[in-house]
Formats: C-alpha cells, structure tokens, sequence
C-alpha cells in the first residue's frame, strides 16, 4: 500500500547562508515557485517517491526578505511541521544566530515538528568546526547534517532525512 504525505518546511538562518541556494539545487527537477509578496516569502515544491513507494510531497518555504520585521515573520511559519536552521560554516555569527532562530520558532509554532541543523558552505575553509555544530543540535534536539550547494554535497539528503522524521512522526501519532 502506497502512500502520500506531504509536509510544510520552513528554511530559516541569516542572511546568505545558502538557504535558496539549497532549495534550488533540491527542487531544480521538479521546479515550482510562487512569490508571496504580502509574506514576502517564496514557495516551492517537491515531489518525490521512496524506495518503498511512500510518496512524498514537500511545500518549502523561502524568506525573501532578511529586512521583514519579526512580527510579519509568524505568518511564515504557521502549521510548518519542519524546520531547517541553516548556518554559514565560514561565518561564525550565522552560527551564533541558530539559538535565536530557534527562539523564535519555539515561540511560534506550538504543535510537534521536526528539526534538523544544516552547516552549509562545507566546500569552504570552515571557522565553525563540526563538533561545534554536532554539540549545539544535540543540545538543541535537532538532526544534524553537513551541506554544499555549491557542490551538491549532502543536499537531497538533509530534505530526505527531515521528510523521514516527519514521515516516522506520522505514523507514530497516526
Ligand atoms: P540566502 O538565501 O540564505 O540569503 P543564498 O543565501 O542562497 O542567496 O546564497 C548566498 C551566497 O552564498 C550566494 O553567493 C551563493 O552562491 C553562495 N552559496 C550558497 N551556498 C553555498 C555553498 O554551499 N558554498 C559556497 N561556496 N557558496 C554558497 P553570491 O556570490 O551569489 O552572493
Ligand atoms: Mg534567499
């Protein structure tokens, strides 16, 4: 028995840290995208299937403006069910960010979702080692994984594994 789930992403982390750049690498075969202008965010779609047919339909949500006010950001993350906190390995104050992206997000949304910690830019010289990185998700509750969009290091990967939490969550709750 085959069958679909499909979740709602939200891509947070600062400024330039890869967080469209991810997407697009993701999603370019299967390429849909809607500008909200009054979120000021971008949507895209993802569809695909697994190995044992479980079909999997991702809604990923990119923040165009860094300048939105934290207010106008709530909308955004409304029913997101996962959330991908991606950091800069090259710039230390992306990865500091991380505890306040989580902040704002707990304060947020209230019902179970799934998180993972991406260190993106792993193709570059790293001042943010990968300790540091391991330590603060696990600190922190969340999958860890390590990405370049520049490379397609690990980028289907990090959505897979975030889809597979949420599949597994799923089926636990029903
Ligand atoms: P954002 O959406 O988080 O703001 P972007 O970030 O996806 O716009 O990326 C910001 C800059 O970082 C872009 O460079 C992009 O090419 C670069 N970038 C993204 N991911 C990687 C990566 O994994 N490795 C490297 N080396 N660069 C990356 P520009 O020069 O276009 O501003
Ligand atoms: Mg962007």
């Amino acid at each position: 028995m085959s069958s679909l789930f499909k979740f709602k992403i939200c891509v947070v982390g600062d400024y330039s840290v890869g967080k469209t750049s991810l997407i697009n690498r993701f999603v370019k075969n299967t390429f849909q995208s809607n500008y909200m202008p009054t979120l000021g965010a971008n949507l895209l779609r993802k569809e695909y299937e697994e190995e044992d047919g479980t079909k999997i339909k991702l809604i990923l949500w990119d923040i165009a403006g860094q300048e939105l006010f934290h207010q106008a950001r709530k909308q955004f993350y409304i029913n997101a069910q996962g959330v991908f906190y991606v950091y800069d390995v090259t710039r230390e104050e992306s990865f500091t960010s991380i505890r306040n992206w989580k902040t704002e997000i707990v304060n947020t949304i209230q019902e179970d979702h799934e998180e993972i910690l991406v260190a993106n830019k792993m193709d570059l010289e790293p001042v943010v080692s990968s300790e540091e990185g391991r330590k603060l998700a696990e600190e922190l509750g969340m999958d860890f994984i390590e990405t370049s969009a520049k490379t397609d290091m690990n980028v289907e990967k990090a959505f897979h594994q975030l889809a597979q939490s949420l599949v597994k969550q799923k089926r636990r709750i029903g």
